[in-house]
């Protein structure tokens, strides 16, 4: 198994222009962060995205367009095995880059309905899955709300990573998947069910995270976007696949 499974969804947030000095030298090509997910139906609710401060990244060139993706040098080296990278079989790296220069970022991300969100720092990304960073989108993933209700009742975390308010007190949950017993803002209502307190309580939040998942697969139905009324497991293989022909 590859740092990208089969499963996975890469999902591509645009850099909004002006670039910070650090990506400067990107200025005039399309340069995105790119977000591996495994619940492309939810992209409506997107929120913000989210980096480890302390990760490294970096800003690499991509199979055929001019368009540079910043992800991890893991997750480069893997999409360049599977054939994206400009020079095969090697990432081709534009800029070295780490969490704390992504902080801040304003975002254009696909399907999502708030048209820019912000790179956000969160601690508990891990570097050797995906591409390092993550797409959040609190009404149904519980480590996304539980990680946006901190740094929104926290002004010292926010302040001590740079974080400015507009960059997360107006981001509110977006409902875009109605299951039966839990309602559509899921995550939330599982967090506060489990009487979960902080993104640290790791089995509460897994066991959070399985409840969620699983009845959002069996039991979901898609209350936005073009397939409105369809149930989330007939949808997921649509927008997967409008996400895939998007890359
Ligand atoms: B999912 P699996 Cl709505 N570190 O996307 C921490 N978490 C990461 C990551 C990393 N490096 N890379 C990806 N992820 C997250 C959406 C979502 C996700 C929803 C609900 C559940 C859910 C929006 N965030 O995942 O261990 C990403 O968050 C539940 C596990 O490889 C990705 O999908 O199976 C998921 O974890 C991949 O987790």
């Amino acid at each position: 198994e590859g740092v990208l499974p089969q499963d996975y969804t890469l999902i591509k947030m645009e850099v909004l222009p002006p670039f910070p000095l650090k990506l400067k030298a990107l200025e005039g090509r399309r340069v995105f962060l790119a977000a591996a997910t495994l619940r492309p139906e939810t992209m409506y609710g997107q929120t913000n995205a989210w980096v480890l401060p302390g990760g490294k990244y970096g800003a690499f060139e991509v199979n055929g367009a001019d368009d540079v993706f910043i992800l991890t040098e893991r997750a480069a080296l893997n999409l360049a095995y599977q054939g994206f990278s400009k020079t095969p079989k090697q990432p081709s790296c534009l800029v070295e880059l780490t969490g704390y220069d992504l902080i801040g970022l304003p975002l254009k991300s696909p399907l999502s309905f708030n048209k820019v969100i912000y790179a956000l720092p969160l601690l508990t990304i891990l570097t050797d899955k995906g591409t390092g960073i993550v797409t959040s989108v609190p009404s149904d993933a519980p480590d996304d709300y539980m990680a946006l209700w901190a740094l929104k009742a926290k002004p010292a975390f926010r302040e001590k990573y740079g974080v400015r308010d507009e960059w997360v007190v107006p981001f509110e949950i977006v409902p875009i998947i109605n299951i039966p017993e839990l309602g559509d803002r899921a995550a939330e209502k599982v967090c506060l069910d489990l009487k979960i307190k902080s993104q640290n309580e790791k089995e509460k939040l897994a066991e959070a995270k399985r409840l969620t998942y699983l009845k959002g697969f069996t039991d979901g139905t898609m209350l936005v976007g073009e397939y409105a009324g369809m149930k989330v497991q007939e949808a997921k293989p649509l927008l997967r696949d409008q996400a895939h022909s998007d890359r």
